[in-house]
């Protein structure tokens, strides 16, 4: 766990615990017996520290944070009590860094009297993302190496620096070319004693006089910008500590910050969030067809087809990553608006500075715009973001496969339509594929991967790994209406489409979404996504089930329906871009979204032409009349084997949706209510509302809640009715 060498005078110490050599507590039990080692033997002069494979280290092991004393606890062997060991040791200590330096690993650092590092090495605090903060004294000694303001934007914020960054801060004492621990070695030759502002606990915060003026504008952003977090409220008061106290009380205040997090229901979800992610990337079809063994096609070129603002979007996604694209529109004047679309997003980019002008001037020289479908014919893999209608993207992929060379990945952006109806249009089924992006594509991080019946592991594989290569988060799915994520958002907005029908207004709806956490209330992502776009998929949905649906529609097949939406579509409310649709907006375009007494009109007198009688409705019913209609669809999609572990939906809904992370998503927010209350509340829903079929509780959910024990998330497949593969 921790290897023990010695060269000439200098112990070297490797933290070794493959991949991230995360501080477990065995690795720290065999770092603090290293040291050690090295204090008793009078030969040894000074101590190298260093990480062994890709990393230093990745700070704390998350996986045994479910033991908070083991992590915490001042008896035995701590980050904490192996930190004091190193910190006190009278023989200089030197931390070698490269790849990540994080949470825990750069507090051994922080302990350590020298840190050097190469150049690609990033250093951070990403506590606060896990809903916690660095609680082995991070927050007392990185304010006293970089001050206040600095230590408040990096513990906050838990975003990395860049090894120059971090030497200009006066965190690393060098950067070093070559082979690191030879240099580590020769530099640590050269120390003697440790002076004793070496000890960080020893110096002063530097530069601290304006603490709290900075203290109360960081306050005034956390509450605006993160709305409900906690963990970047106590990294805040933490950091202050190490200003208003002395280090002895400083490190006593973390600790007390540290355990309220810790324990907090926030700290569980974030730390599920981390972990959910991760698995969701792990696909698995059967034992010769998974994320383990797959090999993907190198994806060297791609196309894009349609550059409208997803066209643009996914454009700007694969070109920022180095994957030249060529963008076909039909004719040249939708071309020149895809172009200046994709212009504009990189000029935003200049102007935020995540790259400058001739970085941007590079990107668009691997752009090849064309109105020529021809042009696609060697490319490694097209994404297809047309119209959403099932007949043009059909002759689309015929067309294509014509085209394209044999081993083309034939890909759609879809966000509805059956991909194996797609796939039927190609003599290759095994080389199509869904690629669902977010709007807008170039900053939305989820990727939702449709499989269809017939696409190829090669093909699935391909997808996951370009989905990383542009840095997005990717889940992989299967085929049917509607995927995973549109399926159970459209109950989720479906259900307060009903709550406006029967008592509440949009904002107020709106209001209650945004104080459980999401970013935007249901009815402002209608307006950004557009009112005319779902009113197309309803009336596209209707005609493909042979059913017209108008403004007077109460019931399709016996199913209860709102036509609310309808008749804002019908009223030339189209959303933000022609500045009304459930709001009024300041202009076209506009952001600012006002309550519109029109928009009441409409909806009281929809109720008035029904005979609909109003009534009030508790936040609570709203919360759990959306939140359970999506989990029932969250359980019926892992049932029909749409999606194969409950992390999967919960990631969508992070990386889609923006659900609250420190609610993990809404099938950890279920286990967190209790599947037993969840399904009685869906029973109760059931009863009040029969002529909505989504209240039908999954079989799945109602095995899990009658088992009469309180089954792990990680178990819940393990009740499915009907397990449809082997994933
Ligand atoms: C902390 O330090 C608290 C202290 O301040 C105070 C305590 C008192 N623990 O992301 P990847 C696993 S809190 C356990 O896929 P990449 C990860 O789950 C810690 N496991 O690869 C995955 O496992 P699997 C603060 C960890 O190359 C595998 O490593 N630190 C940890 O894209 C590969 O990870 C953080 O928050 C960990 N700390 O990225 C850092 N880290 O293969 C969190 C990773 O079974 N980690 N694993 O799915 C990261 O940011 C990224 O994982 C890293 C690698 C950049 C390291």
């Amino acid at each position: 766990m921790a290897e023990y060498k010695e060269i000439d005078s200098v112990a070297v110490i490797e933290l070794k615990n493959p991949p991230a050599n995360a501080l477990s507590k065995a690795l720290v039990t065999g770092l603090n017996n290293g040291v050690k080692r090295a204090i008793d033997n009078p030969r040894i002069k000074s101590i190298v520290l260093i990480g062994n494979g890709q990393h230093f280290s990745a700070g704390a092991d998350i996986t045994e944070f479910p033991r908070v004393a083991d992590v915490t606890s001042k008896q035995g062997v701590s980050l904490l009590t192996v930190g004091d060991v190193i910190e006190s040791c009278n023989k200089p200590v030197v931390s070698a860094i490269h790849g990540v330096c994080f949470g825990g690993g750069l507090e051994i650092a922080l302990f350590s009297h020298y840190r050097l590092a190469v150049q690609s090495a990033k250093l951070g605090f990403p506590e606060v993302s896990l809903g916690i903060l660095p609680g082995a004294n991070g927050t007392q000694r990185l304010p006293r190496v970089v001050g206040f303001e600095v230590a408040m934007d990096m513990i906050v914020s838990g975003k990395p620096v860049s090894a120059p960054q971090a030497l200009q801060y006066g965190i690393l004492d060098k950067i070093v070319d070559g082979d690191l621990l030879t240099a580590a070695v020769q530099f640590a030759k050269t120390l003697n004693t440790v002076p004793h502002d070496r000890r960080l606990k020893n110096v002063p915060v530097p530069n601290s006089e304006n603490a709290n003026k900075h203290f109360e504008e960081k306050l005034a952003k956390i509450k605006q910008k993160q709305r409900g977090y906690i963990a970047p409220i106590n990294c805040l008061k933490a950091v202050k500590a190490s200003v208003d106290l002395p280090y002895s009380e400083g490190v006593t205040k973390e600790f007390q910050l540290f355990m309220e997090l810790m324990s907090s229901a926030q700290a569980r979800g974030q730390q599920y969030s981390f972990f959910s992610e991760r698995a969701a990337t792990k696909w698995y079809l059967s034992a010769s067809k998974n994320y383990k063994v797959s090999k993907d096609i190198p994806v060297k070129t791609a196309g894009v087809i349609g550059a409208g603002t997803m066209g643009s979007g996914i454009a700007v996604s694969l070109l920022t990553s180095g994957i030249p694209v060529i963008l076909v529109e039909q004719d040249s004047k939708n071309l020149e608006r895809g172009i200046e679309l994709i212009k504009s997003i990189l000029q935003g980019g200049v102007k935020l500075k995540r790259m400058t002008q001739s970085q941007m001037n590079q990107i668009l020289q691997i752009l090849q715009p064309t109105t020529k479908i021809e042009d696609l014919q060697s490319v490694d893999l097209i994404i297809e973001a047309v119209f959403e209608n099932l007949k043009l993207k059909q002759e689309l992929f015929s067309k294509l496969d014509k085209i394209c060379k044999r081993d083309t990945v034939l890909c759609s952006n879809t966000s509805t339509l059956d991909i194996d109806k797609i796939a039927k249009s190609t003599s290759r089924p095994e080389k199509v594929v869904g690629t669902h992006f977010f709007a807008p594509a170039h900053i939305m991080p989820l990727l939702e991967n449709v499989y269809g019946n017939h696409t190829s592991a090669e093909t699935i594989a391909t997808v996951m790994k370009l989905s990383k290569k542009i840095r997005k988060i990717p889940v992989l799915v299967k085929t049917c209406h509607g995927f995973v994520a549109n399926r159970t958002f459209f109950e989720y907005s479906q259900e307060l489409r009903f709550v406006v029908e029967e008592g509440l207004l949009p904002n107020e709806v709106d209001d209650i979404l945004e104080d459980f956490g999401m970013p935007m209330g249901v009815f402002k992502v209608n307006d950004l996504s557009g009112i005319d776009v779902g009113w197309r998929i309803r009336q596209e949905q209707a005609i493909a089930n042979g059913f017209n649906l108008t403004t007077n529609t109460r019931y399709i097949n016996g199913e209860r329906y709102c036509a609310i939406a309808d008749k804002i579509f019908q009223a030339g409310r189209y959303g933000r871009k022609t500045g009304k649709g459930w709001y009024q907006y300041d202009k076209p375009g506009g952001r600012v979204a006002m309550v519109d007494p029109n928009v009441n009109n409409i909806i009281l007198n929809h109720c008035k032409e029904l005979g609909l009688t109003r009534r009030k409705i508790s936040t609570q019913e709203v919360i759990e009349r959306c939140m359970f209609a999506a989990i029932n669809e969250g359980f019926r999609c892992l049932e029909d084997g749409i999606a194969s572990k409950p992390e999967e939906i919960d990631t969508i809904w992070l990386h889609g949706f923006g659900f609250p992370r420190y609610r993990g998503g809404p099938m950890f927010y279920a286990s967190q209510v209790g599947l037993r209350k969840v399904y009685e509340r869906i029973k109760y829903y059931q009863k009040h509302f029969p002529e909505t079929s989504h209240w039908i509780a999954s079989e799945m959910l109602q095995r899990i809640a009658e088992s009469g024990r309180n089954v792990p998330i990680s178990e819940w497949t393990k009740f499915n009715p009907t397990p449809t593969s082997s994933r």
